[in-house]
């Protein structure tokens, strides 16, 4: 309050209050402004990166004044607000999707061109903000797009992790992994350094009494490290809403960075000190679908929690509201387990600091909490040693015991004669040592569980959460499927597309109401649409070519069916699957005579993805998918008709570039193993076909865009459990095709089997756990389907306009409107100019 004018002189105020450029010759002043002082170059000295730089700042200028007039006008009307709490945000570029939101790409176009840039070598200089590993993180990414497309006042919360995900460079057919420092010259950030949280670890508990003589636990001594704010724009596609992403970046609390030390010359330990407050939010931990048990990663976790809620709780007290309003004013929702210890750290600042009691304190947690799992993967689920976290937050180890025996006696009253649930309930795990289920908390300590798709959340009924559907009722478990932004993954990636739809729809309204997309269907049958379908296909195929040739060197064929495999690589997602019917492919090449060639469909099979770096099958993946392609694509004998391509560094740019140049896409995970999957959305959104499993979203997606559409192949879900159950009885026979395979790779076709054994051994020797033989035969034949269909284009062409006509349902901004209604309670607000 003290800082803000005062009413007489704010007329001055106003009226040199900075507005925004709106059309060419402004952006143009602004970029030549932005590149001469800002950047302090001249135009003797402007390549493609100030340049870049230049058009960045011009647009950041744009989106921070909607984004002060967005955060006023929702501290204004001081209605619910939204928090997404995610460890990650793979966000990817941010210039092209401002542009666009904004409105203003063309503008930005023609002032580039007078000076001499092209806008594409422009957006190409940015650098990816890749804060994340995979699906979890990039549909975060579309969710903030969606919820300030929306109007919801909405905010995220993350980590400003210096080192995101790492690059992937493949040498020799190995994996190797490169830091990915991104954060000089960002633009895109604003550091708030009068924003700042001292985070407290390690310490004691001791009891005191308050004021009233209430004896109330006191956390004590221990280390601070400083949290400083960063926050990141969000601007809304076609809105004046631009919401805050901030993000928490860690250095030594001001109080500890010892001037002692100093003083006493230890100079060398107190940098120490500094660095190791640094290393906290230091770097992205890599994998996806694994939780390793890493004291850093636990710290990350609550240094980011407990930030966030400082925030959300200092931002709700200057309302003066009574604490039982909280709900009212607050959403959080849990972007799968990582952010759980914000529920203890809610809990402890009602009871420890504010002085409520533990019911009512609780009672306000649970309306406030929302909690998302994403995966049913055993090795995924979140769970922290007992003395780890007695260690680092004995005061939060206290109150998960509180919780637990709060809940367990609940839980006994309601089951009185039953034993053995109270051990499979309980947050804390038997085990030696023992351990802190942070499922369980999320589940007790929020009013709605929600999976990612149908199956997923039916599992979620049935298997790991069964005991809590009996104890809390079905209700508390809610279902909301996945989806994608169509501004990014379509309108961004695909603007030929993008543009021809709005030419028969009449306008671009289906960017913001995709159910439009339906439309489409009356012209299935219109010749000229057809075409026009077909070209940008052909196009976005070249396109992929040119990045194929200048990544890898290789040289495809456009007109060969693209067959695409990009995700992160996983024995789950099966890559290895795919790679042998590959393998099988050749070998049939191989065998048949010129005639028979003369038939065969030119297929390029392209895998792109980066495996955990300590996950050796995964990486042996890589590596055989490296030296079949090295093998393949020298065979002259076999020549256009199969190419194997590896793209190197998948990332959200490359997903751009890939998505729209598919002609069917590969979604084979093992059946009730993927929670959703998201890339399968935005392969069809562009009109790609899709080959998969019965798993995730591809139930729903065949569901929506009708079966003769999409190439479903293998065991069900339901079977799974038994057919592992018969391997590892020793009921298990290898699909003689694959054994074909097998032996190719054992007769060193592809360099020294010996690289290889592990992988062959876990399908014929270990279980085969994912079922890659028992689905091998359906794949390979479900694969000679796609040939023959590909033949016939005109049909081809009519199942993808009719899949993309039928995917309206997939958007986030339907799922965004889900969450709203059914978990968050929160309105949007309305945005006048
Ligand atoms: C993914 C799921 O595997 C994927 O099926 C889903 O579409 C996506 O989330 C979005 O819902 C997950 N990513 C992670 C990453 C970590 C831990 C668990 C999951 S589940 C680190």
């Amino acid at each position: 309050v003290e800082a803000s004018i005062p009413e007489p002189l704010r007329e001055a105020w106003r009226k040199y209050s900075a507005h925004e450029f709106t059309n060419k010759d402004e952006f143009e002043r602004e970029l030549v402004r932005h590149i001469e002082t800002t950047l302090a170059r001249s135009l003797y000295n402007c390549d493609e990166l100030a340049a870049y730089s230049g058009t960045a700042l011009a647009f950041r200028d744009r989106l921070i004044i909607e984004w002060n007039r967005t955060q006023q006008r929702q501290t204004f009307t001081d209605q619910k607000r939204v928090y997404y709490l995610s460890l990650e945000f793979l966000m990817g570029r941010a210039l092209d999707n401002a542009m666009l939101n904004v409105g203003m790409k063309d503008a930005a176009r023609e002032g580039l061109q007078d000076l001499g840039f092209r806008i594409e070598d422009v957006i190409g200089q940015e650098h990816d903000a890749a804060l994340g590993n995979g699906g979890l993180g990039r549909l975060a990414a579309c969710f903030l797009d969606s919820l300030a497309t929306l109007n919801y006042p909405a905010w995220g919360y993350g980590l400003r992790y210096r080192y995101g995900i790492f690059k992937q460079e493949i040498v020799n057919g190995y994996q190797m992994e490169v830091p990915d420092y991104w954060l000089d010259n960002n633009p895109w950030e604003f550091p708030r350094h009068d924003i700042t949280v001292d985070i407290k670890f390690y310490g004691q508990v001791k009891k005191k009494q308050d004021e009233n003589g209430k004896l109330v636990a006191s956390w004590e001594e221990g280390e601070t490290v400083q949290a400083v704010a960063y926050d990141v724009p969000i601007p809304g596609y076609g809105t004046k809403t631009t919401n805050n992403l901030r993000l928490w970046s860690s250095k030594a609390s001001s109080g500890e960075f010892d001037f002692q030390k100093f003083n006493a010359g230890d100079y060398e330990s107190a940098v120490a000190d500094q660095q190791s407050a640094e290393t906290i939010s230091a770097v992205l931990y890599p994998n996806d679908n694994l939780e390793r048990g890493k004291e850093l990663r636990l710290k990350q976790q609550y240094f980011w929690c407990a930030a966030s809620l400082y925030d959300i709780v200092r931002r709700f007290k200057k309302t003066k509201r009574a604490w039982s309003e909280f709900p009212d004013q607050v959403a959080i929702q849990l972007n799968d387990t990582h952010p759980t210890l914000a529920i203890v750290e809610m809990q402890r600042i009602l009871i420890d600091i504010e002085g409520l009691e533990w019911d009512e304190a609780w009672n306000i947690v649970t309306k406030t909490f929302g909690y998302t799992n994403h995966t049913v993967l055993p090795e995924a689920l979140e769970k922290w040693s007992v003395p780890l976290m007695q260690n680092l937050l004995p005061r939060h180890l206290q109150i998960i015991y509180d919780i637990n025996l709060y809940f367990l006696q609940s839980v006994e009253k309601q089951f009185p004669n039953d034993r053995e649930i109270l051990s499979r309930v309980s947050i804390i795990e038997e085990s030696h040592p023992k351990m802190v289920r942070m499922a369980y908390i999320a589940i007790i300590g929020s009013h709605k569980v929600n999976g990612v798709a149908e199956l997923h959340s039916d599992l979620l009924k049935s298997t790991l959460f069964k005991d809590f559907v009996d104890i809390y009722g079905v209700d508390r478990f809610t279902n909301v499927t996945n989806g994608v932004t169509p501004r990014r993954w379509l309108h961004q990636a695909n603007p030929a597309l993008s543009s021809l739809i709005a030419e028969k729809l009449g306008g671009h309204e289906f960017l913001t109401d995709l159910t439009l997309l339906d439309k489409l269907e009356a012209f299935v049958d219109d010749k000229d649409f057809r075409r026009k379908w077909a070209h940008i296909k052909s196009d976005n195929k070249l396109r992929l070519a040119r990045l194929i040739k200048d990544t890898t060197g290789y040289t495809v064929n456009p007109e060969s069916l693209f067959d695409i495999q990009v995700k992160r690589i996983h024995e789950y997602k099966r890559q290895q699957l795919n790679i042998f019917g590959v393998i099988h492919r050749y070998l049939k090449i191989k065998g048949m005579s010129a005639a028979e060639r003369k038939k065969v469909v030119p297929r390029v099979s392209i895998f792109g993805g980066k495996a955990a770096p300590g996950y050796w099958m995964a990486k042996t993946i890589i590596h055989l998918i490296n030296k079949v392609a090295a093998v393949v694509n020298n065979d002259s004998d076999v020549g256009d008709l199969l190419k194997v391509i590896f793209i190197e560094d998948y990332n959200v740019s490359k997903a751009e570039i890939i998505c729209p140049a598919s002609d069917i896409s590969e979604h084979i995970s093992t059946a009730g193993t993927e929670g959703s999957g998201t890339s399968n959305m935005k392969f069809v959104l562009n009109g790609g076909l899709i080959i998969g499993t019965c798993d995730g979203a591809n139930i729903e997606i065949t569901r929506e865009i009708g079966d003769q559409n999409i190439f479903l192949f293998g065991n069900l879900a339901e079977d799974v459990e038994d057919l592992r159950h018969r391997h590892f009885y020793g009921d298990f026979q290898l699909d003689p095709a694959l054994e074909k395979v097998f032996k190719a790779i054992k007769d060193n076709m592809f360099g020294d089997a010996g690289d290889f054994s592990a992988l062959t051994a876990s399908i014929e020797e270990h279980g085969d756990y994912y079922l890659v033989s028992d689905d091998f035969h359906s794949y390979v034949t479900t694969q000679e389907m796609v040939d023959e269909a590909f033949l016939n284009k005109e049909e081809w062409l009519a199942k993808s306009i009719t899949s993309v006509a039928r995917m309206g349902f997939f958007s986030t901004d339907r799922v965004i409107n889900e969450y709203a209604d059914s978990i968050w309670n929160v309105e949007p607000l309305a945005v006048k100019d």
